[in-house]
């Protein structure tokens, strides 16, 4: 495909404006259009320097505009159902995803990571195993670095390690990683890809220009990657920590072992891990196998693995305070992730969750409570929802806040020594904050001043 020459890029969050600089720097025109007609049009501008003439395009986007727009560059965060996208569609102009822009510049090896959750923690330890072995490594995508800054650094001998949404993938069209990932799929983001059955089918998609020799590394445990694994082009390689494989990597008893043809090496016992929980072990297997398939070896992932620690917000220690310890979970986002982080609280937990609605199902997560949460402090949009579907199964220690300084607080005053509290919200933060990582830091303040 020949680049195209005048580019609208759509979105003007972190990856549209890496998206335009990139078209600038690679000597294309490029369009910013947002949808928000309430934002600041030369403080836009000013973010591409003297020579960069970016045309800002806010609020509704007219036929007339798109004048000579040969391709449309998407944001993860806007639907394919936003109004402007059918306008794209009459002009017929493709629309690509930022990551698949990244990718048509992009040089060297890449491996590409999805799943519902994990995918933060296994990117990074990823990485942090690639920087180990290779000279130029680079950590993109989902994770806060789009993929779009860092592609023009990178040459035939770099690595690139990419964090992969299911929004960033609705719109590629040959992006291709070396070694791909999905880890677990769980009902997530159902606002937006409205069945289950659309959702697999976009995030199995990382896998779809894989070719023979690339690889593909897959939960086993999850009956819908196995039989993936059966369909697929490039070789599947598997992770599992309820079964012993015969060909893998899997848990025998507390190591972490990779099984071949008959023969078992081990890996690395899970006590001498930093990170906390069974899903943390899965995503140090899967971790481990995307290395090993991108050619790292073992000894210096096991090294690296031991070295690694937890990523911030994601079952992140913040502070002890009167013999209660703190937890930061923003990234639990959703129901799934959260329960995860219930299972890894070590004794009794107050919770703090709720916020924005993504049409999530709360009853397994409240079913996970088990005895082990004492009280659930609830705030933002889904309180009442998730308030209902606690008490609809016998859950009444619910209180409500209306920020995060007032359930700091009540968890404080409630909790005894020997305690947890754990913010893991089991819903999206907007609304009430920017994005996790604020809902987070502004947590952790709030600890840090009690
Ligand atoms: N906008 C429109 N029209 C619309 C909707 C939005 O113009 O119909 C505009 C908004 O006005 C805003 C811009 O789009 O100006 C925002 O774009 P964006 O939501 O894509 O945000 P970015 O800042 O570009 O961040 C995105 C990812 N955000 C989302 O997927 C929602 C970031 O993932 C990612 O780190 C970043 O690109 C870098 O690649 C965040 C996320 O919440 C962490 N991801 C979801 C998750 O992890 O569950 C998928």
């Amino acid at each position: 495909m020949i680049m195209a020459q005048k580019i609208l890029v759509a979105g003007s969050g972190k990856s549209g404006i890496a998206a335009v600089k990139l078209i600038l720097e690679t000597g294309n025109e490029a369009i910013l259009y947002d949808s928000n007609a309430a934002l600041d049009r030369d403080a836009l501008g000013s973010r591409f320097g003297e020579e960069g003439k970016v045309e800002i395009l806010l609020g509704e986007l007219r036929k007339e505009d798109l004048k000579g727009v040969n391709l449309c560059v998407i944001s993860p965060g806007i639907s394919l159902e936003a109004p402007f996208v059918s306008v794209l569609k009459e002009e017929n102009i493709p629309v690509w995803s930022e990551i698949q822009l990244a990718f048509y510049h992009a040089k060297g090896k890449l491996a590409a990571i999805t799943g519902t959750n994990g995918k933060t923690t296994t990117t990074a330890l990823t990485g942090a195993i690639m920087k180990a072995y290779y000279d130029q490594v680079f950590v993109v995508g989902n994770i806060g670095i789009p993929y779009t800054e860092e592609a023009l650094k990178t040459t035939e001998e770099s690595v690139t390690v990419a964090e992969i949404s299911s929004f960033q993938l609705e719109t590629i069209t040959d992006f291709r990683p070396d070694v791909s990932a999905v880890l677990n799929i769980t009902p997530d983001h159902l606002d937006r890809h409205k069945t289950m059955e659309c959702y697999i089918e976009v995030k199995e998609g990382i896998a779809s220009n894989q070719r023979e020799q690339d690889s593909c590394v897959l939960n086993y445990d999850d009956p819908v990657l196995r039989d993936f694994g059966k369909t697929l082009k490039p070789k599947a390689v598997y992770f599992s920590s309820t079964k012993l494989l015969d060909d893998g990597y899997c848990l025998d008893g507390d190591v972490i072992i990779r099984s071949h043809g008959g023969e078992r090496t081990e890996i690395v016992n899970v006590h001498d891990l930093q990170l906390l929980g069974r899903h943390n072990y899965e995503n140090v297997m899967a971790a481990v196998a995307i290395s090993a398939e991108m050619g790292v070896p073992l000894e210096v992932i096991q090294k690296a693995v031991c070295e690694f620690k937890a990523v911030e917000h994601r079952i992140e220690f913040v502070a002890e305070k009167a013999g209660v310890r703190y937890y930061n979970d923003s990234k639990g986002t959703n129901p799934d992730a959260a329960i995860q982080a219930i299972k890894a609280m070590p004794g009794p937990t107050l919770l703090i969750a709720g916020g924005y609605d993504k049409n999530s199902e709360y009853d397994s997560w409240i079913e996970s409570f088990e005895g082990k949460v004492r009280y659930m402090v609830l705030l933002g949009q889904t309180r009442e929802k998730i308030a209902e579907c606690a008490a609809r199964h016998g859950f009444d220690n619910v209180m409500y806040a209306e920020d995060m300084q007032e359930a700091v607080r009540v968890c404080a005053s409630y909790a005894n020594r020997g305690d947890y509290v754990l913010l893991s919200p089991a819903c999206a933060s907007w609304g009430m904050f920017k994005d996790y990582e604020q809902r987070g830091e502004i947590f952790k303040e709030c600890v840090r001043k009690l």
